[in-house]
């Protein structure tokens, strides 16, 4: 027996903390994976979601060899072939419809399953560049959280999450710390310890709003109302900073304007809040400093959720609470690694890229010049993760659509390959992970060979490439190769982060000094160097109870899913019984006074449906949801219901008119049945 030795690797899960963590290897083996004692946000614990990936990597689940389908779409009945078989196979389908209708009748369609960067997509989007496939804007998080906040400061840079410690208000803006952001809620607690106001505004009673100090828990997609009441009270009260407004901020007047007529009242009304606990949070933020607001994406998910990002993005600008460390807005902070690093150009000429939100949409329509006719996806799930669920299984169920899935198991999308190639997980190759939560650059190591015959993507691009004859060298370079060009930038903030010192030390921050101050420290990255302010008009969704009645009178509660679950990444470990809560199912929270008008009692299944779909489940009656608002939790596999399907069957695909953007996937109206009998299960 060899001595046992340890790998340092970084979690690639699609979570805003970026943990590093050691892997013991034994005999070839990995034995155990813990969390990195000396990272600064790991601090030596992983979390309940991963702390049993080894169970992930070495399950018998785990696909082992490519697989060839021998039954109909969706049934899941396939046999073993080699992987010389299936590269060929595939070249030839793709090198076929690219003679006979052109390239752009292939689509590629990948997301975040990893965020190491050149497995996420280098070496594919290299691959697909080349051949000129259709693409996919990856819009469904971060982009339209990105965008509002852009409209405000151009680039949109937030303060250093770690610099929450010396705030003295924090307002948890839509976004639950506590479930998915588990590596901060050590500096909220820390600044709470110090004397900090904890404040969480959400239209659900999440587990972060049960620790809050104060949770303000207002109707979905409301807050353009509530920020306008704040400016509206800052300004009657003498709150703002005029100096500031008038040296860094264009835009006041029509801000101010746009306040005047959405006083406490008319806000509480749209809000459901009261009057008094508006007056009190505009006056919190505006006095007890310093003052942070802390947003990732979720209220980003409505048709106006571009609106309500830059709504809250204007209020640092209002009360000038940039100006000290500790206040401002605490947002991704991907885009420092963006700003740092060599990312790819954009190809040229661009793609036909269409929003991944209409994916079902795009899959059906035979009207595209070309339509799609073959789908190659990796590092998705899209019959779980894209609203509207069934035009999605109706596309993928075209016996003429060719389809290669690349993945570790055999998810419900999987199901409806043609091809399914086997990919290796984050122990199993090599990666640069970036952050979204922390600023921290991490090398994940490779510290086992591949399982069974598994291939890292990019080795599965670059044997795609010489299967189709592309003999461009880039599209045979190596992996590290590939992070060594990430890494070869001018940028300040990568001065002396290399390859060679990575191997060293796994992680280093970019060069960004603590306390650093946005837009005080720097300019903002606008056509004027000022923060814009502007006209802010507060509008209701068009599937909302507010801007369509008459859906609403048939549908009359708005359907919330988030995610929920401890154990749970997206649509990761639903497959597994131990990631499951006790209920085993996904169960719908609906308020007392619904349960109660629709005859609902607990232990009840329901239906819950809408023009898109329906969905028979179990109940929880529960005050964590308003009156008129019900949720079912996101990442639950099609097999968890009745009807093969999960909560994206009912949810909102609308993407905003320039195809920018999240879907409106939270803008969902509802009605739910009750009294089902067990007989009708
Ligand atoms: N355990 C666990 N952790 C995760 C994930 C997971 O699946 N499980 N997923 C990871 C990913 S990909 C992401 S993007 C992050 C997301 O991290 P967050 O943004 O923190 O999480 P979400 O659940 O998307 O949304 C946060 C909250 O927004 C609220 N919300 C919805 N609409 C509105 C609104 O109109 N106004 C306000 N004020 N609030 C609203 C929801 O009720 C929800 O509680 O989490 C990451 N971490
Ligand atoms: N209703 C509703 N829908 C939502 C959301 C919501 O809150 N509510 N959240 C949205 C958000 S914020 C997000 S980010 C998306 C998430 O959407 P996705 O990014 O599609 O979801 P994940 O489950 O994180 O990852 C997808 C797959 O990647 C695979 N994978 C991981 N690593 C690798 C690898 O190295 N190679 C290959 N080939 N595969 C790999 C995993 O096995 C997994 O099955 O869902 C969105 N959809
Ligand atoms: S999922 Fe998030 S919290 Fe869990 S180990 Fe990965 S990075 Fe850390
Ligand atoms: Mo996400």
């Amino acid at each position: 027996m060899s001595a046992p030795l340890v790998v340092r690797g970084s979690c690639h899960h699609d979570c805003p903390d970026t943990c590093v963590w050691d892997v013991t290897v034994a005999d070839g083996r990995a034995v155990k994976l813990r969390g990195n004692a000396d990272h600064p946000t790991t601090q030596g614990v992983l979390c309940p979601k991963v702390n049993r990936f080894l169970e992930r990597v070495y399950h018998p689940d785990r696909l082992a060899t490519p697989l060839r389908r021998v039954g109909q779409k969706g049934d899941g009945r396939f046999e073993p072939i080699s992987w010389d078989e299936a590269l060929e196979t595939i070249a030839t389908r793709i090198s076929g419809l690219i003679h006979a209708v052109g390239a752009e009748s292939v689509l590629q369609f990948s997301f975040d399953g990893t965020q190491g960067l050149i497995q996420k997509g280098i070496m594919a989007d290299r691959f697909f560049n080349t051949i000129g496939a259709s693409d996919i804007h990856r819009h469904l998080c971060g982009a339209t959280a990105w965008l509002g906040a852009g409209d405000v400061s151009g680039q949109p840079f937030g303060i250093d999450p770690e610099d929450l410690v010396h705030a003295r208000t924090i307002i948890l803006w839509g976004t639950n710390t506590y479930l998915t952001n588990r590596h901060l809620w050590p500096v909220i607690e820390q600044a709470r310890a110090d004397g900090a106001t904890v404040i969480v505004i959400d239209p659900v009673r999440t587990s972060t709003a049960e620790r809050a100090d104060v949770f303000l828990q207002l109707r979905p997609g409301t807050d353009v109302a509530l920020v306008l009441a704040m400016i509206h009270v800052l300004d009657r009260d003498d709150l703002i900073d005029a100096d500031w407004i008038g040296a860094e901020t264009s835009g006041w007047n029509e801000l101010a304007a746009s306040a005047r007529p959405m006083s406490p009242g008319p806000a509480a009304e749209i809000t459901g809040l009261t009057t008094e606990r508006i007056e009190w949070l505009a006056h919190t933020y505006a006095t007890r400093r310093p003052a942070a607001i802390r947003m990732l994406v979720g209220p980003e998910h409505r048709q106006h959720g571009r609106d309500i990002m830059r709504a809250v993005a204007m209020l640092p600008a209002v009360t000038g609470s940039w100006a000290v460390t500790g206040g401002g807005l605490a947002r991704s902070t991907q885009v420092y690694f963006e700003t740092a690093l060599n990312y790819p150009a954009p190809p040229d000429p661009p793609r036909r890229t269409f929003n991944m939100a209409r994916l079902g949409e795009i899959l059906n329509d035979r009207t595209l010049d070309p339509p799609i006719d073959a789908l190659v996806v990796h590092n998705s799930n899209p019959a779980v993760i894209v609203p509207d669920t069934n035009p999605v299984i109706e596309g993928l169920e075209r016996e003429d659509l060719f389809t290669v899935v690349i993945e570790q198991f055999m998810t419900d999308t999987a199901r409806y390959a043609d091809i399914v190639l086997p990919a290796t997980t984050q122990i199993e190759h090599l990666d640069l992970g970036i952050a979204w939560g922390h600023l921290n650059l991490a090398l994940n190591q490779p510290a086992i060979e591949p399982v069974g015959e598994a291939l890292p993507n990019t080795e599965i691009f670059r044997r795609l490439a010489a299967a189709m004859g592309l003999d461009s060298p880039e599209l045979q370079a190596d992996d590290e190769t590939l992070i060594r060009e990430l890494l070869d930038s001018d940028h300040e903030w990568l001065d002396g982060i290399t390859y060679e010192r990575l191997t060293e030390e796994t992680w280093a921050r970019l060069n960004i000094k603590p306390g650093t101050r946005p837009y005080v420290d720097t300019a903002p990255e606008t056509d004027d160097g000022r923060l814009h302010l502007g006209v802010l008009t507060f509008e209701p969704g068009a599937e909302t109870p507010r801007g369509n009645t008459a859906l609403a009178a048939r549908f009359p509660l708005v359907l919330m899913t988030r995610k929920q679950h401890v154990k749970f990444l997206n649509a990761n470990y639903a497959q597994f019984d131990e990631h499951l809560p006790t209920s085993g199912e996904p169960l719908l929270q609906i308020h007392p006074d619904d349960a109660t008008s629709r005859g609902v009692s607990p232990g009840d299944r329901v239906e819950v449906f809408n023009d898109r779909g329906r969905l028979t489940l179990g109940v929880e009656i529960t005050d964590d949801v308003l009156p008129g608002v019900v949720a079912v939790p996101f990442g639950w596999h099609l097999r968890h219901s009745r009807q093969g399907r999960a909560v994206n069957a009912l949810t909102n695909p609308a993407v905003p008119a320039d195809d920018q953007g999240s879907a409106a996937f939270h803008d969902t109206l509802v009605e739910v049945a009750g009294r089902l009998r067990s007989a009708d299960d």
